[in-house]
């Protein structure tokens, strides 16, 4: 393929860190590759962020447990799901692609596999992510039995502000830590070559059902990247994204044609169709085409793109939002 000017694009506001991260990779002629998964260590390793990583919230028993990808193809892609003692899940789903014929581990035998790898283990439970979920499992209306959804969702910055211009709302984005923000961190990447590459991390619902196990390791629900059509990474409530199989069906629309918007539109209208929305759902979704256009659409407003390109380093909202938003109405392309 010819060369062409490196892209990368990442979730929610903590995308900026993970781009700036990854940058010199990409703009040092490196491998998408190796960005997405720098971009995804960045977050990984910030234990403020209490949804990636190290520092993430812990499941209902109060033990953490992460889940990540890789993908560069339908050939090469891999994740890991359910791992208690390694922080960085992208990093092993990437040695699981790389050293054998799987797609998924999970668990102990993800864990094992990290060790056999030469990974050092972590302690994932921060004493700040311990206190939270230590308030929530004594929370009084939690012990009455009223409330056992395996999720009550930290509010992020983004809907912490809903009010003001956009202007004023990124500006107070860029004013506020990065522990403020929340959910996985999801990567889309192009290099100099063309080549393009996918990854994202989580530590899944904080109070999730222990065994929960979301889209982010599922190849094809929260990333699905096919070099002749294209990429889609998501990020969100995973049970939507697995109900409809979202990024596998982003990157068959922009295989049939669309373009990136209608294919992040599409993806959101389907899950508005198929599944029952509750008001703590929320979607995000990022597209790309390997001639490095993209666009990004979520279910509610507060969704954010960071994106980085030779020229340009901006964090944007959605280009569309399906439900109640007052946001861009156009595609970021
Ligand atoms: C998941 N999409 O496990 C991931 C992360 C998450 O709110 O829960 N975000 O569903």
């Amino acid at each position: 393929m010819a060369p062409q000017r490196p892209i990368i694009l990442s979730t929610w506001s903590f995308g900026r860190v993970a781009n700036a991260a990854a940058w010199p990779i990409l703009a040092g002629g490196g491998s998408a590759l190796d960005a997405v998964e720098r971009a995804c260590i960045a977050v990984e390793d910030d234990p403020t962020i209490d949804s990636v990583g190290r520092g993430g919230l812990p499941d209902a028993s109060g033990r953490v447990s992460l889940d990540g990808c890789v993908m560069l193809s339908p050939r090469r892609c891999a994740g890991v799901c359910f791992v208690r003692r390694f922080n960085h899940p992208v990093s092993s789903a990437r040695r699981v692609m790389e050293q054998t014929h799987h797609v998924l581990l999970a668990g102990e035998g993800a864990d094992a596999f990290a060790a056999a790898q030469g990974f050092t283990p972590e302690d994932l439970l921060t004493d700040e992510a311990h206190e939270v979920w230590r308030k929530w499992r004594d929370d009084p209306a939690l012990l009455k039995g009223e409330r056992y959804r395996g999720w009550l969702p930290p509010r992020n910055v983004e809907e912490l502000r809903g009010i003001g211009d956009e202007a004023q709302r990124i500006a107070a984005d860029e004013a506020l830590p990065h522990n403020r923000t929340h959910d996985t961190i999801g990567v889309l990447a192009i290099d100099l070559n063309g080549t393009m590459a996918g990854a994202c991390s989580t530590s899944g619902m904080a109070f999730k059902v222990p065994g929960r196990v979301g889209d982010s390791p599922i190849i094809g629900c929260g990333l699905y990247v096919d070099p002749q059509a294209g990429a889609a990474v998501a990020t969100g409530t995973g049970e939507l994204l697995m109900r409809t199989c979202g990024c596998f069906f982003a990157v068959e629309l922009m295989r049939q044609g669309a373009c990136p918007a209608d294919a992040a539109r599409a993806v959101i209208a389907r899950i508005v169709e198929a599944c029952d929305i509750v008001d703590d759902h929320q979607v995000g979704l990022i597209t790309l085409k390997p001639d490095g256009t993209w666009a990004s659409a979520a279910l509610r407003s507060g969704f954010r793109v960071a994106s980085r390109a030779t020229d340009r380093e901006e964090l944007a909202p959605a280009g569309h939002v399906m439900l109640g938003g007052d946001e861009a109405s156009e595609p970021l392309l």
